[in-house]
């Protein structure tokens, strides 16, 4: 695992929270539901030529937003280029970003330990971008009872689960509210960037 700590500027920050509110018009934030049928405690949506989505059917990848019907909308240019360019420093040049996750949490979201692995190929990296109010991340081994630690992710944060680490179990087991000015009404965004196939 990569935790690269400040690695965005604020203008970088400021202009793939722009992005990513273009996105959010085109393709609106929805929450998912689990197979079970209990919502998610966070929003979410996606662009690129693939979106992951949740409902009673199964966790998957599509290409339409589920409830608009439409496509998803381009990766913007800052986030495609931002993700290349981080694959290639840890040593994957030719990854190609077919989807970036959005997900917004309020002061109360929080996400569940889980294993990335709906991807068709596993071996690609995931890239996430942390923006907006301070989480605490828990990440394990690659078995759901190993035991986890915390790691606080604040706004402008990257972290690449690659190598060894790309099936480990994490989660969010808190936000920190009032720690970010970058959201105007408070919150965060997490941005997870992969590849698919
Ligand atoms: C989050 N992140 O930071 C949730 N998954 O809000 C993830 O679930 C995640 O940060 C795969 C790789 C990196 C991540
Ligand atoms: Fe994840």
């Amino acid at each position: 695992m990569l935790h690269l700590q400040q690695h965005l500027t604020l203008e970088q920050q400021t202009e793939i929270l722009k992005v990513c509110r273009e996105v959010a018009r085109q393709s609106p934030l929805f929450t998912p539901v689990m197979p079970s049928g209990k919502p998610f405690n966070y929003q979410m949506t996606n662009c690129g030529e693939l979106g992951w989505i949740s409902d009673t059917k199964g966790y998957r990848y599509t290409k339409k937003h589920p409830t608009t019907g439409r496509v998803w909308t381009p990766i913007p240019e800052i986030i495609n280029n931002l993700a290349k360019d981080l694959a290639n420093q840890i040593g994957e040049p030719d990854y190609h970003p077919q989807t970036c996750l959005i997900n917004f949490y309020k002061s109360a979201g929080k996400l569940g330990l889980h294993q990335d692995n709906s991807e068709k190929n596993l071996k690609p990296a995931i890239i996430s971008i942390s923006l907006g109010d301070d989480a605490i991340f828990l990440i394990g081994g690659n078995k759901r009872n190993a035991p986890t630690q915390e790691i606080l992710l604040k706004s402008g944060d990257i972290l690449i689960l690659h190598g060894d680490s790309r099936l480990a179990f994490h989660g969010i087991k808190k936000i920190i509210p009032g720690t970010s000015s970058l959201l105007k009404n408070g919150g965060r965004l997490n941005l997870t960037i992969r590849q698919v196939y």
